[in-house]
């Protein structure tokens, strides 16, 4: 099987967030039957929560990374539910705070409509702290719509959101 290009995106506001998506970004690159191929900078942003959802929660670590695969969308998305148990997620409510969340943003250009995994993600386009790490790693990227990822991302608000200069730690 040709390997696809898979893009995946990172997501922690617990436990020392920056260390759980650099270790995350180091175990995704030792996934079976993959490579990984390019990470985005780590971003802070402002938490998007559920609507009535009142409770406080930290900022999030947010970051894209594109891989090179042969797993099929589901065998990946079970290899990313598996890291996410080893970072020991707490899954209190849902858009709770969270150690580590890893969501199949795109897969090549497949689309993916099953119970457990629709692809491309649903809250790609809405979310500034997807949308923008994704363009830094693919600025000519189109969706398997066909439309462009810059148009989206030049309609999209930066709000909330801030690139961790390397080497800082927290
Ligand atoms: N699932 C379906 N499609 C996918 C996919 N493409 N990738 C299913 C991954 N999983 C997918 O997800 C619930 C189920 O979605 C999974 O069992 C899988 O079969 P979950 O991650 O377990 O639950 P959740 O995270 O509580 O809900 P949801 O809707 O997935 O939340 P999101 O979309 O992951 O958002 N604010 C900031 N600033 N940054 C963030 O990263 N993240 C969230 C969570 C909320 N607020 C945030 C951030
Ligand atoms: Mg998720």
């Amino acid at each position: 099987m040709e390997a696809v290009s898979a893009y995946i995106g990172l997501g922690s506001n617990l436990q020392s967030p920056v260390a759980q998506v650099e270790s995350a970004l180091v175990e995704l690159a030792g996934l079976p039957h993959s490579r990984k191929v390019r990470a985005s900078s780590l971003y802070r942003s402002a938490p998007m929560v559920a609507e009535g959802d009142l409770a406080a929660q930290p900022d999030y670590v947010n970051a894209v990374v594109l891989i090179e695969t042969t797993l099929s969308p589901h065998q990946l998305l079970a290899q990313l539910q598996q890291l996410e148990q080893q970072h020991q997620r707490h899954r209190e409510r849902r858009w709770g705070p969270r150690s580590l969340d890893l969501d199949l943003l795109l897969y090549g250009d497949a689309t993916v409509v099953s119970s457990d995994l629709q692809v491309p993600h649903p809250g790609l386009c809405e979310r500034n702290f997807v949308l923008i790490p994704l363009f830094e790693i693919a600025p000519d990227l189109r969706l398997p719509d066909n439309r462009a990822l810059a148009d989206i991302v030049s309609a999209c608000s930066r709000a909330g959101l801030t690139a961790i200069p390397r080497g800082i730690c927290g």
